[in-house]
């Protein structure tokens, strides 16, 4: 089973919104195991304390090494990748999550303040990953995002449907635009074509759809996306 420990000085906010919906049944039904270690449990003064003021000067806090240590050493961590979140980290890709969920499970350690003493990361062999280039106030919500984000991937856990779409992301190109009921909403309407009843229509307006929002929004996906389009299309 697919076992995330999770070490925080805020053991209190999960699994928060890990123990919702897909991820929250996937939880229950036994797909993933959360284990929460409380860093402060490591302290070993009176006040329990977690960081320290950082050396050479400079603002805020560091997290102390001797603390986190221990805490990663009572955590069983043989066998699953450890990673530190971190905005210096190298950034997640699906690609990289995939991976993630192929394996027996993971450490993630959450850096709060300034962030964490650099031995502890060379010591414990911490690999550094970020969520994204934006600066979150400590570690705990990137966590939550790569949990979700593996924990989807797990056997079992999505419905066959909506595993297929997933192979239309990971081909390069944004999702289309998706209806409901009713056809007219506020004098908005559903496309014509999504209601023709046309399979192979729908699929060609589904696949243009997604082709304009990629080139549109994200130039960048759209141009990875021509260049392997261009590198396939020549051995076939
Ligand atoms: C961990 C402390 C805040 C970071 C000074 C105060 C990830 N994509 C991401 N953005 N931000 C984080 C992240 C931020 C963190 C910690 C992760 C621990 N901070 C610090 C350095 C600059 N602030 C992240 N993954």
């Amino acid at each position: 089973m697919w076992r995330a420990s999770v070490l925080t000085i805020f053991p209190d906010i999960f699994p928060g919104p890990l123990g919702a919906s897909l991820a929250g049944r996937a939880l229950a039904s036994g797909a993933w195991t959360l284990d929460v270690v409380d860093i402060r449990g490591f302290a070993t003064d009176k006040h329990r304390t977690v960081d320290d003021t950082p050396a050479g000067g400079g603002p805020g806090m560091v997290m102390k090494p001797n603390v986190l240590g221990r805490a990663i050493d009572a955590t069983a961590t043989e066998r699953r990748p450890r990673l530190l979140l971190s905005p210096r980290g190298t950034p997640l890709t699906q690609t990289r999550v995939e991976a993630l969920a192929r394996e027996a499970g993971l450490v993630l350690v959450c850096g709060r303040f300034e962030g964490i003493d650099e031995r502890v990361i060379a010591a414990r062999d911490l690999e550094e990953v970020s969520i994204g280039d934006y600066v979150l106030s400590g570690g705990e919500i990137a966590a939550m995002v790569l949990i979700d984000a593996c924990v989807r991937l797990l056997p079992g856990v999505m419905g066959a449907a909506a595993s297929s779409a997933e192979e239309s992301f990971t081909e390069g190109l944004l999702e289309y635009p998706h209806y409901t009921r009713p056809q007219s909403w506020e004098g908005r309407t559903i496309p014509e074509v999504l209601l023709s009843g046309d399979h192979g229509k729908i699929a060609a307006w589904r696949r243009a759809e997604a082709e304009r929002l990629t080139r549109e929004r994200r130039p960048d996906l759209w141009a990875a996306f021509l260049r392997r389009f261009r590198a396939g299309s020549q051995t076939g």
